[in-house]
């Protein structure tokens, strides 16, 4: 298969299905809670993910599909080609706030990496990588990574990590936070790797997240020389439910050993 061919194809998708979304905001959406309150599900969500499904079953017929919904294949492997869809990443900005939100899609064969994309939809902003070739903005391709000091670092933190949680040391992620130069917290993990990859954050942690949260973001993580992985520095296993953490290389192992590890 044509990486090349693959990765218009993908594209193309990806923004149709951010039309339907945005056509979909003058609409009434219905708004399910799946665990709690702040775990939620539209009707878009459900419908975006469909759509994925449908066209890749139409264009791609041996491709399988894991999406966050539930519509696509159920993956215990991944042999193959194998798409790992979240059709709108930060439903609660969608529903709260019709911005701050992305399809996020990553493409991977025989379980590697080997396309990766994170498209903002409000701003039309599409971050796109193919294994080998390079990451890129709306199709500039992006320079890797250049070091930086904690006292000159952005962090993306979600709030709850500073209050007392079960996942990490709060008061440890407490004195990351008075070391470096801020935080900033956007409530969609895609858009703050899409940050990290570019360089306006860098790094971003979260303690349970999913294959469709970060697999399109590791392949982008990858051409930019972005260090991925759970919270030993382990890669992020694409069939479980884990802690993330993805940094600029020269911040990634310090994070990990002195603030996140219990
Ligand atoms: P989602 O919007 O696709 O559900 C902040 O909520 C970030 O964490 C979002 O990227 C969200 O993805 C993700 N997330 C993963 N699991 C979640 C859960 N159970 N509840 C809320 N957000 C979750
Ligand atoms: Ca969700
Ligand atoms: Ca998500
Ligand atoms: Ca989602």
């Amino acid at each position: 298969m044509n990486h090349q061919l693959l990765d218009e194809a993908a594209q193309k998708l990806i923004r149709q299905a951010g039309e339907r979304i945005k056509d979909s905001l003058h609409k009434q959406m219905t708004v399910t809670e799946k665990t709690s309150s702040s775990d939620l599900v539209t009707n878009i969500d459900i419908e975006t993910e469909q759509f994925f499904v449908d066209q890749v079953s139409k264009q791609f017929p041996e491709h399988r599909l894991l999406g966050e919904e539930g519509s696509g294949d159920v993956i215990t492997s991944f042999d193959g080609y194998v798409w790992i869809v979240d059709p709108i990443d930060g439903t609660t900005n969608f529903i709260n706030q019709q911005r701050n939100f992305c399809i996020t899609v990553g493409i991977y064969k025989d379980g590697i990496g080997e396309l990766g994309y994170i498209y903002q939809v409000m701003t039309g902003e599409m971050i796109s990588a193919i294994r080998g070739q390079g990451a890129f903005q709306n199709g500039v391709k992006l320079h890797p990574l250049t070091p930086v000091a904690f006292e000159d670092s952005l962090i993306g933190v979600n709030a709850s990590w500073v209050a007392p949680n079960r996942h990490i040391d709060h008061e440890r992620v407490a004195r990351l936070i008075k070391r470096v130069r801020g935080t900033r917290s956007y409530g969609s993990a895609a858009l703050e790797i899409s940050y990290v990859v570019t360089g306006r954050l860098d790094a971003y942690f979260s303690m349970r997240l999913s294959a469709w949260d970060v697999a399109g973001g590791m392949v982008i993580a990858n051409e930019v020389g972005a260090l991925s992985g759970t919270l030993g520095g382990a890669p992020f296993d694409l069939l479980k439910k884990q802690p993330f953490v993805i940094a600029n290389p020269a911040l990634f192992e310090e994070l990990i050993k002195d603030y996140l590890v219990k």
